[in-house]
């Protein structure tokens, strides 16, 4: 076979299952740590339930993935996942799913790796987002499992530490409430409102315009200039105030955009 039809052929099915996103929808993507209960047990060797350097490491990575090539309105990161919103006009790779997931897991994988000293994967996954409304449900979706598993978290390793197995303080956080895991961690002198916020619902990153000022060289005048930061929120706000809290947000990238 000639090189030519051999290229098409094999072209064709290499493309044959791709998809992309639709003009005009948001896309989030989710990264996720594989296998992450190991490494942070057996490799990393972390405080439990929560370490602050792998909480670092998990902002610095999303700060990396804020580089990355992409126009990210919204980062949002807790435990070992990070959300990324993306504008709707967003082009990068024409919007082909194989080629944000690929090359977003590939840029954390890599990025993280390197922080730690020590080989780690992030998944990747995209999703399709049509409207504002299901990009405030999505990201209220996160915080909730955020608090949920950090609430459980410090139950387990509490009743561990005051010498359950595995398999009982397991069952017994499973059968708990919410309000009964707050008084199980009463009664051993945590108050579970006193933790730190970003344990309990994440933290989000965005750009912001900052005002600067500087001295230009060629007239030595003082002048003022606005340039773009990133902005660590470790303090996010909950439920409706998170709702407008992001609305406001995608109104103020939508504004800058002109
Ligand atoms: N010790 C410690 N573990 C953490 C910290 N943050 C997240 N983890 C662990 O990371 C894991 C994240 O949960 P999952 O993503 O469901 O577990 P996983 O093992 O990564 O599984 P897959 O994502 O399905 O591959 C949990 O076991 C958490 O306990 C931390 O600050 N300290
Ligand atoms: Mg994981």
């Amino acid at each position: 076979m000639k090189f030519e039809s051999l290229d098409a052929k094999m072209r064709k099915n290499e493309t044959l299952f791709d998809q992309y996103v639709l003009p005009e929808n948001y896309i989030i993507v989710r990264l996720d740590g594989k296998g992450f209960t190991k490494l942070t047990k057996e490799s990393l060797d972390l405080e439990k339930p929560f370490d602050i350097r792998f909480h670092e490491a998990m902002v610095a990575t999303t700060q990396h993935l804020l580089n990355s090539g992409f126009k990210v309105l919204y980062a949002y990161t807790q435990s070992d996942e990070i959300s990324l919103l993306i504008d709707k006009f967003d082009n990068a790779f024409n919007r082909k799913v194989r080629k944000i997931n690929s090359v977003l897991a590939g840029e954390a994988s890599a990025f993280f790796s390197m922080y730690f000293n020590s080989l780690s994967v992030l998944d990747c996954r995209t999703i399709c987002v049509p409207n504002e409304q299901m990009i405030l449900d999505y990201f209220c979706w996160r915080q909730e499992d955020s608090h949920r598993n950090s609430l459980s978290a410090y139950c387990y390793w509490t009743l561990r530490n005051n010498g359950d197995t595995y398999s009982e303080a397991t069952k017994k956080v499973e059968k708990l409430s919410m309000s009964a895991k707050n008084e199980l961690l009463f009664q051993y002198g945590i108050n579970y409102n006193n933790l730190p916020l970003w344990q309990k619902r994440g933290v989000g990153l965005f750009y912001k315009n900052v005002e600067k000022s500087g001295i230009n060289p060629t007239n030595n005048q003082e002048v003022s200039f606005i340039r773009k930061e990133i902005f660590l929120d470790n303090e996010l706000p909950i439920k409706e105030s998170y709702r407008t809290y992001l609305l406001q947000i995608i109104k103020d990238s939508n504004l800058q955009q002109g």
